[in-house]
């Protein structure tokens, strides 16, 4: 059975999928699917919303990298990763929405101005903004960030539950890239615990090279 991954090195989305593949052990094959506001075809074809990541699977097509994580915990049957338990599966479903949804939000802003992102055209689109601009915006999430890691387990590092779960490998390369950040993260103790563990991952230590995760 064939895995195929359409993402893009740069791609923190797509760069959690590639973990969670490489954390299961399953086979697969990368496609390079360019930052350009006009996605290719053979994107949209499996992703009509033209985000990255995608996967196909002999076939049968996915995007939204949540998805992709709970599909791929699923099908490898990894419940150390996804539980069936509805509460434990629950608690994991909490903290991948409110990473995607509260979190991310909040550092969108410190983001742009970090890797130049532009909508459309993702990251390394324009040249990042000075370096105090960026602290200065990072320190504005602060606030929502210290308030959004009161829903993780206050005994560390992993999020929830005790143990690794793709709630982690979720928010592995963006912990990764506010760990190489030029900002104050002990101001977010409990985000820099999550974020160290998370980040010596041995299988995100063996993919980050090959990833052109930026370091700045
Ligand atoms: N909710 C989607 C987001 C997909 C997404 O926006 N991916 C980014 C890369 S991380 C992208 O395609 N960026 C280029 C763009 O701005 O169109 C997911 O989690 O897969």
């Amino acid at each position: 059975m064939s895995l195929t991954l359409h993402t893009h090195p740069y791609s923190s989305n797509g760069q959690k999928a590639q973990l969670m593949l490489d954390i299961v052990g399953a086979e697969y094959t990368l496609l390079e699917v360019p930052f350009q506001v006009e996605r290719v075809d053979w994107h949209t074809a499996v992703n009509p919303m033209g985000g990255i990541p995608a996967l196909v699977d002999d076939g049968f097509r996915l995007a939204e990298s949540n998805t992709i994580l709970r599909y791929l915990a699923d099908r490898e049957g990894r419940e150390d990763l996804y539980p069936r338990d509805a509460k434990e599966r629950a608690t994991i479903d909490w903290v991948l929405d409110l990473w995607a949804l509260v979190v991310r939000p909040a550092l969108f802003s410190y983001e742009a101005a970090q890797y130049g992102i532009v909508l459309g055209t993702g990251a390394f689109s324009k040249e990042p903004a000075p370096e105090a601009d960026v602290r200065a915006l990072f320190d504005r999430a602060v606030p929502k960030l210290n308030q959004a890691m009161q829903v993780l387990d206050p005994v560390g590092p992993w999020a929830c539950l005790g143990h690794r779960t793709i709630a982690d490998i979720a928010a592995t390369p963006v912990l990764h890239r506010l760990v190489h950040a030029p900002v104050d993260l002990s101001q977010v103790p409990r985000l820099q615990t999550w974020a160290e563990a998370c980040v010596a991952l041995p299988e995100w230590q063996a993919l980050v090279p090959g990833c052109g995760v930026p370091r700045r």
